[in-house]
């Protein structure tokens, strides 16, 4: 059984991941409408699985008493200056949600809520590869620059480059 505060905390990760989820969405819309197909797909990849980590502690909550919450989101930004700038925002989004997800593992401690606690290790190591993700490819980007032929090849190449870093 949940303690109310553990499950008031689950309940804001669920919004985090559902508003990852949409801030995603959102990155990938862009990088659509701007004609780049690589890319757009690799984020709507993203936010699919911020959905899939969303429902993970939807599911976790009500298997364990609680009532899951399913709250208004804020609206993700819908436009960028560049790539650079839309990948820079996505890795500070990843550390913004692994500390979160610190703070989330911490409290299930001391409240010493050990079915909590090993229930989040996924998220643990889920996010020490997002933001290793998100990192390399920030990496590429600021190799890239401008160069409109390095764009064009990245957004080819995007999936492989993630898949095999
Ligand atoms: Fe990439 O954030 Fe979910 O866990």
């Amino acid at each position: 059984m949940l303690s109310k505060s553990i499950e008031a905390a689950l309940n804001k990760q669920i919004r985090i991941e559902a508003e990852s989820s949409q801030v995603y969405l959102a990155m990938a819309v862009w990088a659509e409408v701007k004609g780049f197909e690589g890319i757009s797909n690799f984020m709507y990849d993203q936010s699919d699985e911020e959905r899939e980590h969303m429902l993970k502690l939807v599911k976790f909550i009500n298997e364990r008493g609680g009532h899951a919450q399913i709250s208004e989101l804020n609206a993700p930004n819908i436009s960028y200056s560049s790539f650079k700038e839309m990948f820079k925002k996505l890795l500070d989004h990843e550390v913004f949600v692994s500390e979160s997800i610190n703070e989330l593992v911490h409290i299930s401690l001391q409240e010493k809520d050990y079915a909590t606690h090993n229930f989040l290790q996924w998220y643990v190591a889920e996010q020490i590869e997002e933001e290793a993700m998100a990192r390399t490819i920030l990496d590429k980007i600021n190799m890239i620059g401008d160069d409109k032929g390095g764009l064009y090849l990245f957004d080819r190449d995007i999936q492989q480059l993630t898949v095999s870093s």
